[in-house]
Order: structure tokens, then sequence, then C-alpha cells
């Protein structure tokens, strides 16, 4: 047995006993025991007199030095990027007293001496100090990495990686990334000078982005990338777009001209550096497609939208197994990546089954400076790619300035997530040439940093001396290349100055290829979308049947039964079953679905059962999946506690593939507030900005139902503030069969709009809220439902509502006096406002007199405010006389609903009382729910 005698510590039993497994199993054991006892084996194989004039030995004459040299080069793997020259600004390398060989108990006198552990390094038998000294050149120099946490395999991986001669690169790449370096600059130089102050986010001090972004694609395609998808913030954006993109100059002078886009003028468009475009490169290996994701200004909020348009890639080329095809790349500012929780979000996505893309690639452009504020200011952790350490990601770090090293850092990057499809980051340390935009003074807040930067020589500047030096390329012929692209830039904008490019008017390809822009007038279309008997019978038994030998829940078993029963007769189908109906008749019209929420397998409240767990296993059963197995996809996942970033990947997701129904639930709708922006920037607004489109479903359990201020609203009024031009679609529906027509008219149509259903929670067991088969085989969707059970000559008063509160409004009406002059009308859809619905109901009332607008939400929040000027305006065009629309509801109020079971029973049945009240007292006033008292 080896013995570890020299190792004085408690631990040695541990050691002798990791040493027998890596005997056994060398994988076994940690990376870095492994190499160390790797050293130990080679050491044994080594000559005897070689062996010998070391103080390293075998089988118990190890010195105690060893180890201290072991853990000495373990330290520089580890931590030696903390002793790198990272940053360009900086006069040397920071020093960092943990790499210092005294820590480890070794002295000078040791440094002259040999040591057999030098072996790990590829150096058996070295000097310590020559130990040290590779080691500092593979850690400390312009290039480093931070794999202290990473799997033993990943860590291992990039040892190899960095403990290895560098290779140079040939000629041919110094003049490529040469000559990018001048398209960068001149650029940038360019737009500096003939646009003076005009906000451009450049790049400059940053400017190795765009040779690293190139090498992603060169070194990408050569093992399998086909695609890449970038999300990016403000900066350095329109050089991208220019140079690595190849969006076309007259494109982005016109827009610096403020040049309008007559072809597209029905959209509002966006800023310039948030503008997203495609195209492909060729490389020596084959076409690789390029995208760059439209962004808001909102910062990181991109990332979870590019992964889903990621995973919608994947599965287009049928990549869902390797996911080596579509890689995403996001960069990142130093300041956004810390602070914006999106981005921790993000990460915590990045391995589970319903989110993984298979690894995506980070780049943090650390320019030391977020606005105006510094690192000291921005984060608690030494660098901003810290955050990446919530999922153990590598993160190589590398100085901006030396461009070759970034560019090795890219092909580092992306050939690790080809072999582990694990996230990966690469941090780039460099400095911001200007102010945070062009207009902005950088002196008053940064003046130190900022003297060092008036004087620090450009990348190019830095590059052509390098490869002046290295005889490939003179200062002369470098400042002609750089002339010679001006005259280009300045000869491309005097044509555009003299005429305007044509832009491209919208166009719809791939899997969008078919589909169109909506009209106004397609929402006033009727959409078949129903569904024969037999299908909601095959359905039906699928949805009610097990595998043989499956050990089902007797709860969820005797929900099948009565599933099963739904259909039987006339039947009485429920909204859980409506909506899996739904699923199920879609996946057999070849409809693929997904949805995603927290718990939404089960569904919250236990309503939906969309899979089976089998109680003695623990295997899960989806039925719907069997509906299609081959070739449509029913995909349902529990997500992580997340509703941004989940919202912003089902977003991307549906934005990329517009014949998925894609669909995210929210656990109580008032959650949806934690995705505003994912609301504000890309759903409701999208389209308007950027010619993109989604037919993305939100399912926001809403109603009042006494159990308090967040579990009641799903901030409807939020929804309906941000409707215009027919941007998204909000629904409010009131039966099972409701809900399977909406669901499939969303798919039906062919164009895509976001759908906002408030769904039910009390209603998901109210008796009432159940549909006849006839209403799925023969229906579509109503957006506004009217009263059957009144006559219309005897109706005088119209009480309109929408949800929940239908069913109380009815259950009191049947226990009101002078119920018949009183018709209730359902609002399922309020927006797009269903005027061509309303208008037939209203001119079928001869004797209508007044309408209320009854509501269970606050005054201030609900639909009130929107309805009251829609309908006051379309009862002025069609009712004989005048009709005055009024409110029944809650008053105003801060918080959406009260904390008391008592008072909320008290409010809503008092809002009930006093919408009949109104409808049939002519001096009745506006109702005012007030507290109990
Ligand atoms: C969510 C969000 N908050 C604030 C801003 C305003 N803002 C724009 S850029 C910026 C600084 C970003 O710093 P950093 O991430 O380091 O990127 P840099 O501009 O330095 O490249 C700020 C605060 C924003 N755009 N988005």
């Amino acid at each position: 047995m080896e013995k570890f005698t020299y190792i004085n510590q408690s631990n040695v039993a541990y050691i002798e006993d990791q040493y027998q497994n890596f005997l056994k199993s060398p994988d076994s054991v940690d990376a870095n025991w492994r190499m160390f006892f790797e050293g130990i084996e080679f050491a044994k194989k080594l000559p005897a007199e070689a062996s010998a004039s070391t103080s390293a030995a075998v089988g118990g004459a190890f010195s105690s030095a060893e180890l201290s040299v072991y853990n000495l080069i373990r330290a520089y793997r580890d931590f030696g990027h903390f002793e790198a020259n990272l940053n360009p600004l900086a006069s040397g390398p920071k020093a960092s007293p943990e790499l210092s060989f005294h820590n480890f108990g070794l002295t000078e006198v040791d440094l002259e001496k040999t040591f057999q552990i030098g072996s790990l390094v590829g150096m058996p038998n070295a000097k310590l100090k020559d130990i040290i000294a590779q080691l500092r050149i593979y850690y400390c120099r312009t290039i480093s990495v931070q794999v202290h946490d990473a799997m033993p395999s990943v860590r291992d991986w990039f040892f190899k990686e960095f403990e290895r001669p560098e290779v140079n690169l040939q000629a041919k790449e110094k003049i490529e990334i040469h000559n990018q370096l001048v398209k960068t600059e001149s650029f940038e130089k360019f737009i500096h000078t003939r646009y003076v102050g005009k906000k451009r986010f450049s790049i400059e001090g940053g400017d190795s982005l765009i040779p690293m972004l190139e090498k992603f694609v060169t070194s990408g395609a050569a093992i399998g990338v086909e695609e890449l998808v970038l999300g990016m913030a403000h900066r350095g954006r329109v050089n991208v777009l220019v140079n690595f993109m190849g969006k076309a100059l007259p494109a982005i002078f016109a827009e610096f001209e403020g040049i309008r886009d007559e072809n597209n003028s029905f959209f509002d468009g966006d800023v310039k550096y948030h503008l997203g475009f495609s195209s492909d490169k060729n490389t020596p290996s084959g076409n690789c497609h390029i995208s760059l994701a439209f962004n808001p200004s909102h910062l990181e909020a991109v990332n979870p939208v590019v992964l889903g348009m990621v995973r919608a890639k994947q599965r287009r080329r049928k990549d869902t197994e390797a996911r080596k095809k579509v890689i995403p790349i996001l960069i990142h500012g130093d300041g956004a990546m810390i602070g914006q929780g999106v981005v921790a979000e993000t990460f915590t996505m990045s391995g589970l089954k319903g989110y993984t893309v298979g690894g995506t690639i980070h780049i943090c452009i650390d320019n030391q400076v977020a606005f105006t504020a510094s690192p000291e200011s921005e984060r608690s952790s030494p660098y901003s790619s810290d955050i990446a350490k919530i999922i153990q990601s590598p993160v190589i770090h590398v100085n901006g300035d030396d461009v070759e090293a970034c560019v090795r850092a890219a092909d580092i990057a992306i050939r690790f997530r080809q072999e582990f499809k694990r996230d990966v980051v690469v941090n780039v340390i460099c400095y911001r040439r200007f102010g945070h935009n062009e207009g902005d003074e950088p002196m008053f807040t940064q003046p130190l940093m900022y003297e060092k930067i008036k004087k620090h020589p450009t990348a190019l500047e830095l590059y052509t001396r390098k490869l002046e030096t290295e005889k490939f390329i003179s200062h002369e012929e470098s400042d002609q290349v750089f002339k010679a692209r001006i005259d280009e830039l300045q000869k491309i904008l005097d044509q555009t100055r003299k005429q305007a490019p044509a832009m491209k008017p919208l166009a719809f390809d791939g899997l969008w290829k078919g589909f169109r822009r909506a009209e106004h007038s397609d929402f006033e279309k009727s959409v078949s979308t129903k569904t024969d008997l037999a299908t909601i019978k095959k359905v039906t038994s699928l949805l009610t049947q097990t595998p043989a030998g499956f050990n089902l829940n007797a709860k969820v078993q005797k929900l099948l039964d009565s599933r099963a029963k739904m259909i039987e007769g006339e039947g009485a189908i429920d909204w859980g079953m409506g909506e899996l109906l739904s699923y199920g008749c879609l996946l057999y019209d070849g409809t693929p679905v997904r949805l995603s929420g927290q718990d939404c397998i089960r569904g919250t409240f236990t309503h939906r059962h969309s899979a089976y767990y089998d109680q003695k296993t623990g295997e899960k059963f989806s039925p719907l999946s069997q509906i299609r197995p081959d070739d449509v996809e029913f995909c349902v996942y529990d997500s992580p506690l997340s509703e941004y970033a989940v919202m912003g990947f089902e977003y991307g997701n549906s934005s990329s593939d517009p014949t998925f129904l894609t669909i995210w639930e929210a656990q109580f709708g008032d959650f949806v507030n934690g995705a505003q922006i994912i609301l504000d920037q890309f759903i409701s607004s999208a389209e308007q900005k950027w010619q993109r489109m989604s037919g993305l479903v939100l399912l926001l359990p809403h109603g009042y139902e006494g159990q308090g201020p967040e579990h009641s609203s799903a901030r409807l009024e939020r929804f309906l503030q941000m409707c215009a031009q027919d941007n998204i679609q909000v629904c409010n529906m009131t039966t099972p069969a409701q809900l399977f027509h909406v669901l499939r008219r969303q798919m039906k149509r062919d164009f895509r709009k976001p759908l906002v259903i408030m769904s039910p929670k009390s209603l998901l067991r109210h008796p009432l809220v159940i549909s006849k088969v006839k209403e799925f085989t023969e229906g579509e969707f109503q957006e506004v439902l009217g009263d059957m059970n009144v006559k219309a000559k005897d109706v005088e008063s119209v009480i309109i509502c929408s949800g929940k509160v239908y069913y109380d409004l009815l259950a009191a009406k049947e226990k009101t006096s002078g119920q018949e002059k009183v018709a209730l009308i359902r609002a399922e859809q309020l927006y797009p406002f269903p005027a061509h619905k309303f208008a037939p109901i209203f001119k079928s009332y001869p004797n209508l007199k007044k309408v209320v607008w009854c509501q269970e939400e606050p005054k201030n929040m609900g639909a009130w405010f929107f309805m009251q000027p829609r309908l006051t305006e379309l009862l002025e065009e069609v009712a004989s006389e005048k009709v005055s629309v009024s409110y029944a509801g809650r008053t105003e109020r801060a918080s959406p609903a009260t904390g008391s079971e008592k008072v909320h029973q008290y409010e809503q049945a008092e809002l009930v009382q006093n919408a009949y009240d109104l409808a049939l007292n002519s001096k009745a006033k506006t109702s005012q729910v007030r507290r109990a008292k």
C-alpha cells in the first residue's frame, strides 16, 4: 500500500483511501487528487537515478514539501486568475497573497529544489522556481480560468486546455483579426465625426468583441454549429450589426440620418441600437446562420427570450438531443450582469429539462464602469461574472487589449460548450473609451480612469504594433487599410444621402411562411374551432386510461372515472377537462402544445392532472403525449420558481415558432407582475417596435374568493391599459367550451397575437361551470355571451360583467323581483373590444334604458375604466335613446382585496345587490361598496 507518511495531517487516512479508489478507477476521484496520484504513478516509472535525485520518492519517501508544491499548483489552477494580467488599465497584475509560496510552507531555499510533483504540469523533477514560472505562464498572463468550483471533469478539461503550449495563429488569421479591428475602429471614428454627439454606444475599449464573435462562427461551424443566436444590450450593438451581422451600411446610415421607413409605416419602429438582424456567414466548414434578437432598453431582459428562441430553433433543426446545432450567445455588461436578477434566473434554467438549450456562451464586457458607477458600487464579488457561479459555470477571464487571447478564449468557450453542453462565460476585462453614450462626460465621475484612457492606445494600435514586431504588417500598411475603409464608408454615406435605400417590407419566412400581419377586421371574423365527436371520444379515452400495471393514485382514479363520464349523454365537461380536451384535439389536428409554469403539470388548484405519477415507482405518465407520440409533441413542464425568466423564455419560444401552442401559466395571477418587463417590452409592444409576432397564451388565475390581496387579482387593469392597435387579446371566460374554442382559435388563424386569459379558481369546481359536448362539436368562440333567458322586448337594463362574478349575478337574479327586465351579458373577450358582438345585442332590446358594468375588482382596477368609454361610445351609436353606463363594484382601493373572508363576502354580496339596484331602480346612484363595519 502507498504510504503517505509525509502527510502529517489528520486526513492521511482519507488520502490513502482516495489513492486506493484511484488505483481501482482513476475517474472516481477528484480531478486534482487524480493528477496528484498520476504524478506518483508517473514518478514510479522514472529511472531510479532520476527518482533518487529528487527529494520526491515513492512508497513512503515523499517529503511534506511535495504536498506543499502540489497545493501550490492547485492554488495556481484555482486562483491564478487573481494574479493574471487582465486589466488593460492597470500598471501590472495584482499580487494575490494566496498564491505566495510562503503560504504553502515553502521557502526561498525550496525554489532551487526539484519536485517530482511538477509532473502534474508536465514538469517532473523540475525546480520549484521553474514550476512556478510555468504556472504563471499558464494562468497569470492575459488569459486565465476560474473553475475552482466546477465538476472534476470540467476542471480537468480546462487544465489540459491551459497547460499546453500555445498555438501560434497563422499569418492569415492574424491579418484577418487586424482587418476586423480596422473595420471596428474605423466605423466608430467615422460615426463619431459625421454624427457628432449622436448616441451610438461605441464599442471602443471593447473592440475585441468583433474578432471574438467571428471566432465563434469559424470555430463553431467546424464542430457542428449551424446557427448562433445573439442577445446583447446597447454597448457596441451598432458596430456588431455592421461588422459582424452584416447589416447593410446604407440601412445604418439611413437610421442615423433619421430617414423614415415608408415600407413599414404601420409599425412604430425602435432606435437603431435595439434592432435585431439575421444573416448567413460563409465559413470553410459551411454556412452559419446568425441572428441578433431585438432588444429593449431593459438590460438583460432579452436573455431568457433568446434561450426560448434557441430552444424553438433546435426543435426546428431536429436537434433536441445533442443540441449542438444552435447556440445562444449572451453578451452582458459588467453592471447589468451582476445587477439584474433575471441573469440568475436564466442561469438557473440552464440545466432544466424543459428549458435547457445545451449550454449558453456568455460574454461579459467588463469595461469597469456602468453608466457612472464604478465596480465598488456595482457588486460585492470580485467579478461580475461571479453570478455564473450559481451553476458552477467555468469562467475564462481575458484582457480585452490582447485580441489574440480574446480569440483564444472564444475558441475554448465554444469547444467547451459543444463538449459539455453547459454554460460557459468569457469575462473580457476592458474599458469604455468615452462616456456612457457619446453625449456623456466620464471625467465628472471617473477622472483618474479617464486620464488613463485618454492616453491608452486603441486595440488596433496595440495589435498593429504586435504584428509589426512579428513582421506581418507595417504601421504604414495598417494606416492604408484604415484609410481605405474610411473612404469606403464616406462613399456609402454620400450615396445614402443622395438616395435613401429601400427598406425591406415585412417578410414571413421559415416557420412563419404563410402567416401574415393581422388587420383589425380579422378580429371580427368568426373562426371555425369545432371538433368532431370521434376526436373528443378518442382524447377522452386516452385521458382516462393508464398503461397496464400503472399504480394510479386512488383520488386521481376517481377523477379519471368522472372525466370519462363527462362526455356521456349530453355531457357535462368541467374546466379542467375542457382545457385538456382542447390540447388533445389540437394535438390530433397536428398542433403541438407546450405548457410551462410553476406546478402546472398537476395544476396549482389540482384541476389539471396533465400527468399521473405511479404511486409505487414515481414514474410519470403523460396521456396527451400518447396522442401522436411520433410527430406531434405535448410538452408540459413544472418551471423553476421564476416568472420573469420563464415567461421570457416562453415568449421567445413562441416568437420563433408559430406552429406550437405555447402557454405560460402563473401560479396566482398576481405573480405575473414579476414578469412585467416581458409584458411591457416584448408581449405588448414587440409587433409595433420590431414587427415580431407571438401567439403566446398566458393563463392567469384571477377571481375574488376571499383569498386576500395577492391571491385574488391578476391585475386585469394593467393588461387593458396596454391594449392598443390590436396588440394583444384579453379574455375572461365563463365556460369550459369557451376556453376550448379560444385556445383553438389561437392556432387556427393565419396570424399570431398574444392571448391573456384571466383563468378561474373557484369556477374550476362550480356546478354550473360545465359545458355540453355539443358546445365542443358545434360551437365556436363567442366574444360576448348574451342572455338566452330574457325576452328582448322586456329588457330595460343590461348588466354586463366578465368572468366569475357572472355566476354570483346569476344566482342573485333568480331572487330578484323584476328580473325579467334585466339581461345579463358576459364580455368573454375584453380586447379587442368586441363592438361587433355587443352592437346587435343592444339593438335587439328596443326598451333598453340602462347599462350597468358590474365587476368584483375595486373601481380603480378591473375593466371599468376600460369598458366605460367604449360602451358609452357604442351605445351612442346603436341605442335608440340615451343609455347611461353606471358602475357596480368595489370602491377605489390601494390593495386589490381584503384579507378578511367575512369582509370579502359582505362586499361581494353588496356589489351584486347594487348591480340589480342600479339596473332596476331608476333612483339608485353609482354603487360604492364599503367595507363591513
Ligand atoms: C433594467 C435597466 N436598468 C437601468 C438601465 C439604464 N442603463 C442603461 S445602460 C446602464 C449601465 C449599464 O452598465 P453595464 O452593464 O456595465 O454596461 P456598459 O454600458 O458599461 O456597457 C444603465 C444603468 C437600463 N437600460 N435597464
